[in-house]
């Protein structure tokens, strides 16, 4: 009997649980570019491209693999608009009776393919090292979910930078080794960039003209959108800014929207890269002497742990977690986020390349844009959409935890043990942004007072009654309760009137 697999934007893995499981002389793999999967939320236009392109090849590496493909361009006069109706398109088609699929990453999606009225079988997501079960093992006796505690069990079970039962170095982690502020000068090489070939072309002008109001830049478009222009660009990563990648890890520039970070988290999450094979490829470079152990254990943590972590925290919180609110956070997201006016050097950098890219490091996700969103109040499901919108990496399984969880702390503190806020003064250590910003970071208060300076104490102010009794906060609230009364008044002050010219509408 016939069946239709299901092959979605973010499944281009050969290896795939339902490829696996299907059958080529009589199954057919389905695969649609729909409107309701582009707009859902209104992603950037070249994570819109990168998909519908990489998904484009990959059906054709498929059919010189002998598979017989189904595949549905967005402007087919015939397309359903959404997966399930493709589905059932392909169904009456073929007269298939059963979907085989490899798990969503969204809720969402899990949710409708459940209730599709056709027989769905929904295989495991295999292409992570942690299982659901795994995780949920892991977690089932643990009171506080620590990321570090996990990674040691998975670098035990990849056996990835070990010497037996010891890790290699003599010590799990070696951040003490990293974080080093931007150095005057560097020139790092930025990511392996490709010339759009035809079927990109064709791709490109398809989403100038139907998501083209989308915020985001879609020209230069450069992403790789096979596995082999992919592995080139891990490679690229490993020889030029691997040795390189924990020193500066934390660092950022302006002009330098790359700097030793690997931007292959699009290539991880559309599935055209494995984890596995790229931590073994950062391995060798530390056994052949071409990167020192703080880098390549640095960044193995963040895919065998981070990026591990919080797949499992996605899953086994449940389908309510990407909107919780635990901070009661209601301020609507103001229009900077979107390109509109500011006058903050570190929100324009950092929102400046996330239009023009598509990308923004770990740090100015949570330390710039996350954390000024923290402490200005917003609504964290706007922050949680804006982040799904506006990275080519964002799926939901990884953005919401990092947003909902690591930046916005509105998960409670089931990933972070205290949420990421700072002053100005963090971003003034580790960029060059305050150089030239029309906000005085080194002023506390008063009109030129940078605006992270009287938020930070504004924020601890208000959250009293939740994080003063918090170990790790004490000596911030100790910090805040030595000022003198007046000062505080005027710090308070100050911070309301910046919050009074977000709900204004007014340029901050
Ligand atoms: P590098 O800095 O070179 O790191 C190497 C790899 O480690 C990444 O490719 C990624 O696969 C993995 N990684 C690192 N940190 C994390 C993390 N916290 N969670 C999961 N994987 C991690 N990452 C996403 O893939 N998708 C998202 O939607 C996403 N949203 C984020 C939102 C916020 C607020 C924050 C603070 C972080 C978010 N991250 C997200 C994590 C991280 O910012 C990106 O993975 C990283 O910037 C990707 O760029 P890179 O490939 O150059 O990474
Ligand atoms: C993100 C995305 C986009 C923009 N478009 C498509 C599409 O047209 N067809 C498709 O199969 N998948 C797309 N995706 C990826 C899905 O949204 C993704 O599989 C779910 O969000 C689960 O991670
Ligand atoms: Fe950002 Fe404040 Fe520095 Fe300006 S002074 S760049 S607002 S941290």
């Amino acid at each position: 009997m016939s069946r239709l697999i299901l092959v979605l934007g973010d499944q281009l893995s050969e290896g795939l649980s339902a490829l696996r499981e299907g059958d080529r002389e009589t199954d057919t793999v389905v695969m649609a570019e729909v409107v309701e999967e582009a707009t859902y939320v209104k992603h950037h236009p070249k994570k819109i491209a990168l998909i519908f392109s990489a998904m484009r090849k990959f059906a054709v590496a498929l059919e010189a693999d002998d598979w017989t493909v189904a595949y549905a361009q967005l402007d087919d006069t015939d397309n359903a608009g959404s997966i399930v109706g493709e589905l059932l398109r392909r169904a009456e088609e073929t007269g298939a009776q059963e979907v085989i699929c490899t798990e969503p990453g969204e809720w969402r999606l899990i949710n409708k393919l459940t209730h599709a009225p056709i027989k769905t079988t929904i295989l495991q997501d295999d292409r992570f090292l942690a299982s659901h079960g795994e995780f949920e093992a892991w977690a089932e006796w643990r009171k506080a979910l620590r990321m570090e505690y996990f990674y040691r069990d998975m670098r035990r079970k990849t056996g990835l930078l070990m010497d037996g039962d010891k890790p290699i170095g003599g010590q799990w982690n070696f951040d003490h080794d990293n974080r080093k502020p931007a150095p005057g000068s560097v020139a790092p090489k930025g990511p392996l960039k490709f010339e759009p070939d035809n079927i990109t072309g064709d791709v490109l002008g398809l989403v100038e003209s139907r998501f083209g109001s989308h915020f985001g830049e879609l020209r230069p478009f450069w992403f790789a959108t096979t596995r082999e222009q992919a592995l080139e660009a891990l490679d690229h990563f490993i020889a030029n800014s691997l040795p390189t990648f924990g020193d500066y890890q934390d660092a950022m520039l302006r002009g330098e929207d790359f700097l030793f970070h690997a931007i292959i988290s699009p290539y991880l999450n559309i599935g055209l890269l494995g984890p596995l094979e790229v931590c073994q490829a950062a391995e060798k470079a530390y056994e052949s002497g071409d990167a020192p152990i703080n880098a390549v254990e640095g960044f193995i943590r963040q895919i065998i742990g981070w990026r591990e972590y919080v797949r499992g925290i996605y899953f086994l919180e449940g389908p309510e977690y990407a909107s919780r609110n635990a901070l009661k956070q209601k301020r609507d997201l103001p229009a900077m986020y979107w390109g509109g006016e500011t006058k903050m050097a570190c929100m324009e950098a950092s929102i400046g390349q996330t239009a023009r890219e598509a990308y923004a490091h770990h740090i100015q996700r949570l330390m710039v844009t996350g954390n000024f969103a923290l402490l200005a109040g917003i609504d964290p499901s706007q922050v949680s959409d804006w982040y799904l919108e506006v990275y080519a990496d964002a799926f939901e399984w990884v953005e919401a935890p990092n947003v909902v969880g690591m930046s916005q702390f509105a998960d409670g503190g089931v990933i972070a043990s205290k949420p990421y806020v700072s002053s100005g003064a963090y971003i003034n250590r580790m960029s060059d942004y305050c150089k030239g910003c029309a906000y005085k970071v080194s002023q506390k208060t008063g009109e030129g007072a940078c605006p992270f300076n009287t938020l930070y104490w504004h924020f601890l102010d208000r959250h009293r009654e939740r994080f003063s009794n918090n170990v790790r906060m004490g000596n911030m609230y100790r910090t805040w309760d030595r000022m003198d009364e007046d000062k505080r008044g005027t710090v308070l002050a100050d911070a309301d009137t910046v919050l009074a010219k977000l709900d204004a509408g007014e340029v901050v």
